[in-house]
């Protein structure tokens, strides 16, 4: 007999196995619908990604090729607004599917839902490559489910706050999802990704620190080459950069609370090896 866990095993990897992929195909501004592929850059096939040093870790493309042209649309964002990105099995002109089980993606894809942003002169240029990405949303495992359970629960919603005090303009939406099913060895991990052409309304000055893709994701990081069946998780790296808040600027200074004066000697040192060692996780930090 093969004992009761491993056969739970078995079960997850053939149910992961399965070819039942994801796409972000509508975007939601403060509950209000974008329209079904209104603004972002989709492909007709839903497979993922897995090579996290091509320029297709970007935008999707490469196996999955996108639609041309991309939509001329540019979907107004208040600064500070709460949006949803919207996930679907397949290309779904008529939302959730009750009758799929595998929507808005296969169960057993478990992994973090993540959301960066790019500034850029017009979202819609065709060109991905190059920019400056931050990130503003991840959801990885709190011990007992993981954000894409979150999003499956939510019938393909994966919420994201747009922080309220970065300058206005044009920005890339990088909506992603990580399935982990497979990820015990590198390549392995599947990276579902769009990019929605935003333009952030309001906002204030505040410039983030960024990363690049590629080169934020690394085939040796902890969230993206791990087995998550064996041994159980309790702690999830997500992979990438801290999350960019107003209030804490992403990188360094949230962690350079409680100092009795932000010009002691203790915490320049502080700072700056915080710094050092941001710029050797990122390699790229401009
Ligand atoms: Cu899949």
């Amino acid at each position: 007999m093969i004992p009761q866990h491993v056969l739970a095993v078995l079960a997850a990897f053939l149910v992961g196995g399965s070819n039942a992929h994801t796409i972000f195909q509508k975007l939601w501004v403060n509950g209000v619908d974008q329209g079904y592929l209104n603004g972002i850059r989709y492909p007709t096939y839903d497979g993922p990604i897995t090579d996290v040093t091509s320029n297709d870790i970007i935008c999707n493309g490469g196996p999955n090729p996108l639609v041309t042209p991309y939509s001329q649309t540019v979907i107004n964002v208040p600064a500070g607004a709460t949006v949803q990105a919207e996930w679907h099995h397949v290309l779904q002109p008529n939302g959730y599917n009750s009758a799929d089980s595998a929507d808005p993606v296969d169960p057993g894809h478990l992994g973090p839902t993540i959301a960066y942003l790019a500034k850029v002169p017009d979202a819609t240029q065709t060109d991905v490559t190059g920019l400056g990405w931050f990130k503003i949303q991840e959801d990885g495992f709190d011990g007992t489910t993981w954000g894409v359970t979150r999003m499956y629960n939510a019938k393909g919603l994966h919420t994201i706050k747009i922080p309220s005090c970065i300058p206005p303009g044009n920005y890339f939406l990088r909506a992603e999802m990580i399935a982990l099913h497979g990820a015990s060895s590198y390549p392995g991990a599947q990276f579902y990704m769009e990019c929605a052409q935003i333009n952030i309304t309001g906002g204030g000055s505040t410039q983030p620190s960024t990363v690049s893709f590629p080169g934020a994701y690394h085939g040796t990081d902890p969230g993206i080459t791990i087995n998550i069946y064996y041994p159980t998780v309790t702690n999830y790296t997500i992979p990438g950069p801290p999350v960019f808040t107003c209030s804490g600027s992403g990188t360094s200074s949230t962690t350079t609370t409680k100092t009795s004066s932000t010009t002691s000697k203790a915490w320049i040192y502080r700072h700056r090896a915080l710094r050092a060692r941001h710029l050797t996780f990122c390699l790229d930090l401009r």
